[in-house]
């Protein structure tokens, strides 16, 4: 399954959040679990900065309910929303959100728990390049503000679901910016 919901986020609540809190990202990582270990190539694979957000104030709260009703999940199993920045030249090349459980050490950090879903949000589009792009489904998604874009990472009986590796292309121009989250099988955080 994978959904595209334009125009879903009004322009302006995507351009108050890179306002708000597009100060103080951090050079983004791969999540440790992810790393294939040894491999140096891996710190260029994500060219990004991110910021982490727990809050559960507007406009965060109306996404979680969005987010909630389309997945038919509560709003326990979502992550932290991670605000990106890519610059010019920044990408993220190919690779799966899912953790692979078949490797103990994929299944002890996400604690049994996988990401179900993935939902990325264009909070911006005056740039060029950076369509997200699946090469096993033959589907670009063009960054367009206030776009939601959600995808099920995993096959009803919870197998990975290998149709979903993707790619966020290499920005050619100006900057772009996305919100995301993944949304777990099971509950996540405590704090909702
Ligand atoms: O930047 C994009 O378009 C894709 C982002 C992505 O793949 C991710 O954050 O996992």
């Amino acid at each position: 399954m994978i959904k595209e919901y334009p125009n879903a986020i009004p322009h302006y609540i995507c351009e108050n959040i890179v306002s708000q809190y597009g100060k103080g990202l951090v050079r983004a990582e791969v999540a440790p679990e992810r790393k294939d270990k040894g491999d140096t190539s891996i710190l260029s694979q994500r060219v990004a900065e991110v910021k982490y957000i727990w809050e559960q104030t507007f406009p965060f709260n109306i996404l979680m309910e969005g987010i909630s009703e389309i997945t038919n999940l509560p709003k326990s199993h979502q992550e932290a929303y991670n605000l990106i920045k890519y610059s010019k030249g920044g990408k993220y090349d190919f690779h799966h959100d899912a953790f692979n459980m078949d490797d103990p050490e994929h299944f002890k950090i996400s604690e049994g728990n996988n990401r179900l879903y993935s939902v990325i949000i264009y909070l911006n589009d005056n740039f060029t390049g950076g369509n997200t792009s699946f090469f096993h489904i033959n589907r670009i998604v063009k960054p367009e503000i206030g776009k939601v874009l959600i995808f099920k990472n995993l096959h009803s009986d919870g197998t990975f679901n290998n149709d979903y590796w993707h790619t966020g292309e290499a920005v050619a121009s100006g900057e772009k910016w996305i919100l995301t989250t993944w949304v777990r099988q099971k509950p996540f955080r405590t704090d909702v």
